[in-house]
């Protein structure tokens, strides 16, 4: 079946524009007056007959419906996914094939918030991309890291109901720092790795165009001949992978709780459409046990160095929702939702998601889900299924049922057209039906080692910071000792780093009780694992090497006063404007700017309305700014929190004064422009590297 329309062609026909449109009810009946209920007399009561008044508040009264119980908070963007590469020889999905250009709709998400939460919680993120293939929709359910914390699906409400808002008073909000998560997360030995990475960088994306995907399963490409290779997915952000400090998270999120949000559809506004290449890991079916890990237990991964990332396309994200409910609210995610050419595994998380999703979409949404504009395939649906609560489509004729003769037996099996309809990987299957773990799912530290040891100095040192607040939150002593002996049985390094910070001296062996629940998994635990493949490696790190070398979309705040000099102000935007930045100028006060030769410049930010964590990097310009700025503590704040932050500071010739103000040191992430030629390149190549983090050690300041 060909396609028969883009996407974007399919809304429109579902788009209302009011402009030049007399009010109406939602029958169309055109409203008179809609200021005034229906009354006895000017003062006197309301009428039950004011049928327009009912109409409005009748649909105001539901206008909510049940938040997604995980990923609530989220933002969503269209865009073009373009295959690049024939690998038609591992699968025959369509929109794999070399050339083809598939439309695309792509959420981004948090896990444990509600939906009106904040971005910057520590977390992870979820990178949910649906393909409208001509074959029907193809969804592709990740996170931005690419493994999981428990293995089997049937302990996936206990691990959520233990980092959601504790039950009797329904906090924290977003937050894993309490109690009850790290209580599961120290009983359940398998999530050791998955956690690293929370406590790591990862899990304080600077936006969601600096993140990397992950499909997280293994899945299968199945060809033409109906051979399967095992695959794993991956989004490489073109921007590459960046991070905020959690210092900078937590001021963030009450600064602009929307921050991600707001920059993700900020940066499709201004046509700096985010992308990301898709990576394949293939493994062939033979090689399925030649590895030290068992590619279905999704609390691992398999190195690059083991398995290369193999280029094949590139997703574009090029057009925000006409409106948030009716797409981003409503798209309903489902890896279940599978095309010709790609299956699911055995992986025993996968098999139990296979069923949540779709079950959660007709809580949430309604039998008639897939009939919902955002969900509906482009090449049309045609099946006997019908009726169901807000049913949009007419089904014609007198048949809903088959195998029919009545309606020539349509709609028919694609087979008898000779067209590939999708079919489950023909896989032997031939054992005892078991409530068991694959022993092969039981080494739980070997991956979370490689991952620590994989980061550079300062990463090591976020996780044992992030390890330290998160476990200094938990109230009972028990269990942050129960974590601790997790920890070390990973690195004991690391146990001791961390045990410092809480005055704990880390256990040799695991907790009682922990090796108590894990026995009731296997009871030989703890098993004598194998010598892993590689010990360190590169692209744990957050280093993309084709990502480097660019400023494009940072924002960098030009920090003035009235009586700045123009000139100063405008040399520096026209440089940053070139490689792809945003400068923004901010300022005492929101209005017209005065510059030193008495010109007028409108400006939008100020040191009331904005702060320093909104931004990438810091110029202070020349001219008599500089006298107002030194007794504005705002200003010192932006400058001295920027510099903690790690981040490219640049000062113009005669704003020093500025500087010995504040508590910044002079180091090489500081540029002076005076009696240096070079300093603008100097401060574009810092930005380069988003942060100074090798520094970041002599930058403690208090700010
Ligand atoms: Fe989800 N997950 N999940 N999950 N998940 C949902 O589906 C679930 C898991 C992920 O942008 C829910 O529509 C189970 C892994 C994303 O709308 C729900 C299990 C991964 C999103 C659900 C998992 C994810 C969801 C809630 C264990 C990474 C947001 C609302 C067996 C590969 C999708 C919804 C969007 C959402 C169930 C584990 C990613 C309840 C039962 C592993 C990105 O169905």
């Amino acid at each position: 079946m060909k396609n028969n329309s883009s996407k974007k062609e399919q809304l429109k026909d579902y788009l209302i524009d009011n402009d030049e449109k007399i009010l109406t009810t939602n029958d169309g009946v055109p409203i008179h007056d809609n200021n005034n209920t229906l009354k006895v007399g000017q003062r006197g009561p309301s009428l039950q007959q004011d049928h327009i008044f009912f109409d409005k508040l009748l649909h105001f009264d539901r206008e909510r419906i049940p938040e997604r119980v995980v990923h609530a908070r989220g933002s969503g963007a269209h865009g073009i996914f373009e295959m690049k590469e024939d690998i038609s020889e591992f699968t025959c999905a369509k929109f794999l094939q070399k050339g083809v250009k598939t439309d695309v709709f792509t959420r981004f998400s948090t896990v444990a918030g509600f939906k009106g939460s904040t971005d910057l919680a520590r977390d992870v993120r979820g990178f949910s991309v649906k393909f409208y293939t001509e074959d029907g929709n193809y969804d592709l359910v990740g996170n931005n890291i690419p493994v999981f914390f428990i293995q089997d699906a049937i302990n996936f409400p206990d691990l959520i109901h233990s980092v959601k808002p504790e039950p009797n008073n329904e906090y924290p909000q977003a937050a894993s720092a309490h109690n009850t998560f790290w209580d599961f997360v120290s009983l359940m030995p398998e999530s050791a790795h998955m956690v690293m990475w929370a406590m790591s960088d990862r899990a304080l994306p600077r936006s969601f165009r600096m993140m990397e995907g992950f499909g997280v399963h293994t899945f299968k490409l199945i060809n033409n001949k109906g051979k399967a290779t095992f695959v794993k997915f991956h989004w490489k952000p073109k921007l590459g992978v960046h991070s905020v400090a959690w210092d900078e998270a937590q001021k963030i999120s009450g600064y602009n709780s929307d921050f991600h949000r707001q920059d993700l559809y900020e940066a499709i506004e201004n046509g700096d459409f985010p992308q990301w290449d898709l990576g394949l890991q293939l493994i062939a079916e033979e090689d399925e046990f030649k590895f030290s890990f068992d590619i279905l237990d999704p609390t691992k991964l398999i190195p690059e160095e083991l398995v290369p990332v193999k280029i094949v396309g590139t997703m574009t994200l090029n057009r925000n929702p006409e409106n948030f409910f009716s797409e981003t609210e409503q798209a309903a995610f489902d890896p279940g939702r599978l095309v010709p050419g790609i299956d699911i595994t055995d992986d025993p998380l996968l098999q139990g998601r296979v069923f949540s999703y779709m079950d959660t979409q007709n809580y949430r949404l309604g039998s008639n889900f897939h009939e919902i504009p955002i969900n509906r395939p482009i090449n049309g649906k045609h099946n006997n299924q019908k009726d169901g609560k807000s049913r949009m489509d007419i089904l014609k004729g007198n048949v809903s049922y088959f195998p029919n003769s009545q309606a020539g037996g349509c709609p028919y099996h694609a087979m008898l057209k000779g067209e590939n309809g999708f079919e489950s990987h023909a896989q032997k299957v031939n054992a005892h039906k078991l409530r068991q773990r694959s022993i092969s799912f039981a080494d739980h530290f070997t991956q979370a080692r490689l991952f620590f040891h994989s980061q550079p100095k300062t990463g090591q040192q976020h996780i044992i910071d992030a390890y330290s607040f998160e476990l200094s939150k938990v109230k009972d002593p028990v269990i942050r000792k129960r974590e601790l002996a997790i920890l070390n049985q990973i690195d004991s390094d690391l146990a001791k780093k961390v045990g410092k910070n809480l005055n704990i001296e880390p256990p040799k062996e695991l907790d009682e009780l922990t090796l108590k629940f894990a026995r009731q998994i296997w009871s030989q635990y703890p098993i004598k694992v194998k010598k892993p493949e590689v010990e360190k490696s590169k692209s744990l790190g957050m280093d993309l090497p084709d990502a480097k070398g660019t400023i494009a979309t940072r924002k960098v705040a030009i920090l003035v006063a009235d009586g700045v000099v123009k000139k100063s102000v405008d040399t520096i935007k026209i440089i940053l404007e070139k490689e792809g930045a945003q400068a923004v100028i901010i300022s005492t006060k929101v209005g017209p700017l005065i510059y030193e030769d008495g010109s007028h410049e409108e400006i939008q930010h100020s040191y009331l309305t904005d702060a320093s964590v909104l931004y990438d990097a810091f110029y202070t310009p020349s001219g008599k700014n500089v006298d107002t700025l030194l007794d504005n503590a705002d200003y010192l704040q932006f400058i001295n929190e920027g510099f903690k932050h790690c981040k490219a500071l640049a000062f113009a010739e005669g704003t020093e004064k500025l500087v010995e103000k504040s508590l910044i040191k002079k180091d090489c992430g500081v540029v002076f422009e005076k009696g240096n030629k070079n300093w603008t390149l100097q401060f574009i190549d810092i930005m380069k590297q988003h942060r100074v983090w090798d520094i970041e050690m002599d930058r403690k300041v208090p700010a």
